[in-house]
């Protein structure tokens, strides 16, 4: 479903600009650790340009009040928190080419020059804006959308949005709308059509329902006298540009938007793939296509959706609080240990729930005894000469295959062409898996051989190498530090990149590992369990 728009064009995938109202939880790494494990793939299959965008959404009315909130001046608590936002990328070893904000003087030209495009092409207009209006989620919702509830912890009465319970107010004035429902026919268009644009495709079914049911204009700007908080509509002081607007631009900003005429074909634009929780689907696929439709700009190819995470099945979320700090977690479980963790049990159509018990569980049976053990085990049995079976297999020294070790070596043969079609059908959750099955398998066949005692195993602890030595590279977008530790034990060549690549998973690739192999430990005890 990937396969790039223009040939010369550098892959491009962007997590969402995160709200700096508050520090990042565990679900924002969860959609960085998935964007990166994207652009870590296409930088295996040989793209090296591969670019990802993360970054901070910094405008908008929520921020202000956070801001009031903290006392401090919004500037000020914007820098703090984006701080924040920046140094979790960096722990969880994000390898993002870029990092935008959205008070970047460079991201308010870019906003302002698109409003003025919208506006010269004549799809925006004034007119009084009536409804029921989330701070949280920045969002107006229609009448038939909202509900009475009590506060549950001061019992006062108020309206909440029935999809996400978060209090709305009522607003009456008069702001720029955007002509949305114009776009009705061409949006059903874009999710009926063949490559799916949203993906799992379990989720196309609610846009299309919605959409179906009427698509209202959408209002994008705000009174300045509501909120300054934001960049101001050209020509019109006395209006804010809506910071759904704002933020969404954010992916052309950085790709060079306003893009200079004749060089168009020089950016990284169209995104190849935006990575998205579940709660911005309308903001990602709904408007953000709108708009680009609305100025002749090339659509995103792909939106990549994923379930939320929770704590006791409720979502984990910054103005509930029920969160975990992500980088406690890392300290804890390691970046890699929690990389794994998240792409391995992370829900794609699906939520899944939080539990520290669930990570060391995994970490035990997967990686200490996975990955680790088989690896000490395997290196334990070649008793320091790896290199000599490497040799043996090159030169068909090796004693003849039985059935069991050909069905072995057409596992290797057969998986990873399997995991880069996952990986193309953009379900990391699944190729992680699939990955992980050749060391389950190499367990089985390994236990089995008893090549500790049999006599004339070399080739089963070749193939064990081999298992190991693919899987080690397969691994790679997922736990770049783990994989690489891997690779050294099984020293294969650093120096030489096409070693690691994904061409070198064919089976037998490489004749040149194995050279003074150490024992070493992966994947060490944690040091706290509960
Ligand atoms: O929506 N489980 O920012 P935001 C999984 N600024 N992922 C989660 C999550 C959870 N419990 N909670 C949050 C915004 N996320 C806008 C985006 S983009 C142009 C503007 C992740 O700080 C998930 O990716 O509220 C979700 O979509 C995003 O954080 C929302 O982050």
């Amino acid at each position: 479903a990937t396969t790039p728009q223009r040939s010369n064009k550098p892959y491009y995938v962007t997590t969402p600009i995160f709200y700096v109202n508050a520090a990042p939880h565990v679900g924002h790494l969860y959609t960085m650790v998935i964007a990166d494990i994207m652009k870590r793939w296409q930088v295996l299959l040989g793209n090296t340009d591969a670019q990802l965008l993360t970054g901070t959404d910094e405008h908008g009315m929520k921020i202000q009040q956070a801001a009031i909130q903290a006392g401090m001046d919004t500037q000020a608590f914007c820098d703090m928190n984006c701080r924040t936002f920046e140094a979790l990328a960096k722990a969880a070893n994000l390898d993002n080419d870029h990092f935008i904000r959205t008070t970047d003087p460079a991201h308010r030209d870019a906003v302002q020059y698109f409003w003025e495009m919208l506006q010269h092409r004549g799809y925006i207009y004034t007119s009084k804006h009536e409804g029921w209006y989330s701070v949280s989620d920045e969002t107006f919702y229609p009448q038939t959308q909202v509900q009475n509830s009590l506060d549950p912890s001061t019992g006062r009465k108020r309206m909440v949005s029935i999809e996400t319970g978060k209090e709305v107010e009522w607003s009456s004035e008069t702001n720029y709308h955007f002509r949305l429902s114009a776009f009705k026919d061409r949006l059903l268009d874009l999710y009926k059509r063949e490559d799916p644009f949203i993906t799992p495709t379990s989720y196309t079914a609610a846009v299309i329902k919605g959409l179906e049911s009427g698509l209202q204009d959408l209002s994008i700007s705000r009174p300045a006298e509501r909120l300054t908080w934001g960049i101001p509509v050209p020509g019109d002081d006395t209006q804010t540009i809506y910071v759904w607007l704002d933020a969404l631009v954010n992916y052309l900003t950085k790709a060079g938007y306003p893009f200079p005429p004749g060089k168009e074909n020089t950016s990284a634009w169209p995104a190849d793939l935006h990575v998205v929780g579940k709660d911005i689907i309308r903001f990602h696929c709904v408007y953000w296509p709108a708009f680009l439709m609305a100025l002749d700009l090339p659509l995103p190819r792909n939106v990549l959706v994923h379930g939320h995470w929770t704590m006791n099945r409720e979502k984990m979320s910054k103005s509930t609080g029920n969160v975990v700090n992500p980088f406690f977690a890392i300290e804890r479980f390691g970046v890699d240990g929690m990389r794994f963790f998240l792409a391995y049990r992370g829900g794609l159509a699906d939520d899944a729930d939080f539990d520290n018990s669930f990570i060391i569980r995994d970490y035990k049976k997967l990686l200490q005894g996975g990955i680790g053990n088989l690896t000490l085990r395997t290196i334990g049995c070649a008793r320091g000469n790896l290199r000599s079976y490497i040799i043996d297999a090159g030169s068909d020294k090796l004693p003849a295959a039985t059935p069991e070790d050909l069905e072995h070596q057409e596992m290797l043969e057969q998986t990873p062409p399997q995991v880069a079609e996952l990986m193309e059908n953009l379900n990391p959750r699944a190729a992680l898996q699939e990955t992980m099955s050749i060391i389950e398998k190499t367990n089985k066949y390994f236990h089995a051989a008893e090549p500790w005692k049999t006599p004339n195993s070399q080739r089963v602890i070749y193939n064990v190498a081999e298992s190991l030595r693919i899987a080690g590279i397969l691994l790679q977008p997922f736990m770049p530090g783990k994989s690489h530790d891997l690779l050294e034990l099984l020293s294969v060549n650093t120096s030489d990149p096409s070693k690691r690549a994904f061409a070198a998973t064919a089976y037998g690739s490489d004749p040149d590992y194995g050279e003074g192999v150490k024992k070493g430990i992966l994947f060490p005890p944690l040091l706290t369990e509960e």
